[in-house]
């Protein structure tokens, strides 16, 4: 079925039926557009997750010139103000002349809201952000034994999968490579994990901070919770992924590791598995100021963060590779900060090389490895299998230790394209946006082969970068276009004069829509047949617009969308070409059938009201 689209002059040629139908849109748009303040369209929403944070403090980036002491006394509502960057990465911010992040305490009864309200008006204050709260992808219990004692390196399909044996022929590990677990800790004397444990040689037990690195007695790494030197685990998911990176091989018990490396326990998450920004942004740089070269993060949620980005972008400047989980919601979005600049994102995959159906995939993905029923080490010196992105990532951490030892001065960003081009490729040819580049290979990486049918792997996107909402549309001009639409994907075109558009989107299942919109998020049209096949043309002026592909209630699909534009009627810009058909009923919303309401106005509160609530709402035919 098709749709067409228009511009406003369209509207007075409209069939009185049809003009009612469009001011229902327009009057609707408008009213979503004052409550959640941004272009939407009636479709499935993923609710915005994870969006707490911690109360009684908040981020704030001070201007270079402002000393946190004179800051402090000069900010109002603020108790306390304290660096945000380690030593070593305040050194590289101070020579690179960039502000500083600071941990603002705030005074009894002063609120995150009014500080972020008044702080921005502080001269010396570039941004003020709430201490967002991270947690650790939702892991999935297997039904798997968890009481395995004899060794098991049969049951893990994952090393086969990506062809451990056959690597560790070339490369079974150097105990030098140092892989951070940045998760819920690590419990450290496990039988088959307490010979790869990072201990710190610069520092005794003696109330001292020897090493002079900012914390006191920190042996085994840093419990950044709780503040204190035991990065124990209290819940499993830390020991689980050590597991995976660097369980003891032929030790006659438990399990394989992917690399005989050193493990560096850095504890940010609680027992719960949640843990504040500004406790993960020090548990990053601990790891690499203390000489990790690898850090394993299965953790995730939430939305980009400026702190976090400028973060991550310094560490993987000073050579250290960051691997992160690209989250268990099943959205065609990459969480973050597996979505940061420069990260490896880490998707799922099953014991058939086939994605898991919670991965989330995007544009932002760049690779996979198993994540579905992965057997590890848990506390209580026993094993489980558990699934998630959070089992991927550290097998791709686990491999990226394998490159490291092998190669001892590659570079952080060598290590990633490594991967990335001796990956197995899975689903379509090349790279895809469900597997990224492909399902991590240990042996191929090691002998630095490349996949026989190579494609440009594009880098891990830009943050924030994944064109999943109206703010990150994705900038196109005419031509054609690829990807995979979980929920919904977005695309911004500029017209700089008069054009006739034509959009054609054909996938081979499932049941994606095609939607445009003007700037302001006025659905122009739209096209809901119930297969994946939709076009819309017409006129449009000068300006910029959007384009919206979206799955109908979750049936996703591959498609394939192309947008071609060309001269309107010179003599007529902007008004409809003679040959262009009018907009038919195909492009009436059926409102009454989705609300169950029968019809008009009372509906369009609902409708409002639904939105702000992430609900499902839908317009359909
Ligand atoms: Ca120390
Ligand atoms: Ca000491
Ligand atoms: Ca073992
Ligand atoms: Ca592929």
């Amino acid at each position: 079925m098709n749709a067409t689209l228009d511009n406003a002059n369209l509207e007075s040629k409209r069939s009185p039926s049809l003009l009612a139908a469009a001011t229902v849109i327009v009057v609707s748009v408008m009213a979503i557009n004052s409550a959640i303040a941004q272009p939407t369209i009636p479709m499935v929403r993923k609710a915005s997750s994870n969006m707490n944070y911690a109360a009684g403090r908040v981020l704030v980036k001070m201007t270079p010139t402002a000393s946190a002491a004179t800051a402090k006394a000069s900010l109002p509502g603020v108790r306390s103000l304290e660096g945000l960057t380690s030593k070593a990465a305040g050194a590289n911010a101070k020579a690179t002349g960039r502000p500083a992040w600071f941990l603002a305490e705030l005074n009894d009864g002063v609120t995150v809201e009014q500080a972020l309200q008044t702080l921005a008006a502080e001269p010396s204050v570039l941004s003020v952000k709430p201490d967002f709260i991270r947690s650790l992808p939702t892991p999935i219990h297997s039904n798997a034994n968890s009481s395995a004692a004899d060794p098991n390196e049969g049951q893990q399909y994952a090393l086969e999968r990506i062809e451990a044996a056959a690597a560790w022929q070339m490369e079974a590990g150097q105990k030098s490579v140092v892989v951070a677990v940045i998760d819920t800790g690590v419990q450290m004397n496990h039988p088959d994990l307490s010979a790869q444990m990072w201990k710190n040689p610069n520092e005794t037990a003696n109330g001292i901070d020897d090493d002079n690195n900012g914390f006191v007695d920190d042996l085994n790494g840093w419990n950044f919770v709780s503040n204190n030197n035991n990065p124990n685990d209290d819940n499993e998911h830390g020991t689980h992924c050590s597991g995976i990176v660097a369980a003891t091989r032929g030790n006659g018990q438990g399990i394989a590791g992917t690399a005989n490396v050193t493990i560096m326990a850095v504890k940010v998450l609680d027992s719960q598995g949640s843990g504040a920004i500004s406790g993960i942004l020090r548990g990053v740089q601990y790891a690499a100021d203390n000489g990790a070269s690898i850090i394993s993060l299965s953790l995730g949620g939430g939305s980009f963060d400026e702190a976090e980005a400028e973060l991550y972008r310094d560490v993987i400047a000073r050579n250290v590779v960051v691997i992160a989980a690209s989250g268990n919601e099943s959205a065609n979005e990459v969480g973050y900060p597996a979505a940061y600049e420069g990260v490896i994102s880490v998707g799922a995959t099953d014991i058939n090389d086939q994605i898991a159906n919670f991965s989330n995939t995007g544009q932002g993905l760049s690779i996979s490895a198993p994540g579905v029923d992965v057997l590890s080490t848990v506390p209580g010196s026993t094993y489980a299998s558990l699934s998630g992105t959070s089992m991927a990532t550290p097998y791709v951490a686990g491999v990226a230790a394998l490159v490291r030892s092998a190669n001892p001065s590659i570079t952080a960003a060598q290590v990633g394209q490594r991967l990335m081009d001796s990956a197995d490729d899975l689903g379509m040819p090349g790279y895809d946006t469900v597997y990224g580049a492909g399902r991590v290979n240990a042996r191929k990486a090691l002998a630095n082969e490349t996949n026989p049918n190579p494609s440009p792997t594009p880098s891990p996107t830009p943050a924030p970068g994944n064109n999943t909402t109206p703010d990150t549309a994705l900038p196109i001009q005419a031509g054609d276009f690829s990807g995979t639409c979980r929920s919904e994907l977005w695309y911004s075109i500029s017209l700089s004069r008069a054009a006739k558009i034509d959009i054609t989107l054909s996938g081979s299942q499932g049941d994606l829509d095609l939607y445009v919109m003007d700037a302001s998020g006025e659905v122009l049209a739209a096209s809901e047949s119930e297969t994946s096949f939709e076009s819309v043309s017409g006129n449009l002026a000068t300006g910029q617009y959007l384009i919206a592909v979206a799955a109908y209630e979750g049936k996703s699909a591959s498609f394939t969308m192309s947008v071609r534009t060309s001269a309107t009627n010179p003599g007529n810009p902007g008004n409809p070409d003679p040959d262009f058909p009018l907009p038919d009923d195909d492009f009436e919303p059926d409102m009454g059938e989705m609300c169950g309401a029968t019809s008009g106005m009372p509906m369009l509160a609902m409708i409002a009201g639904l939105m702000g609530f992430g609900t499902t709402v839908r317009r359909r035919k």
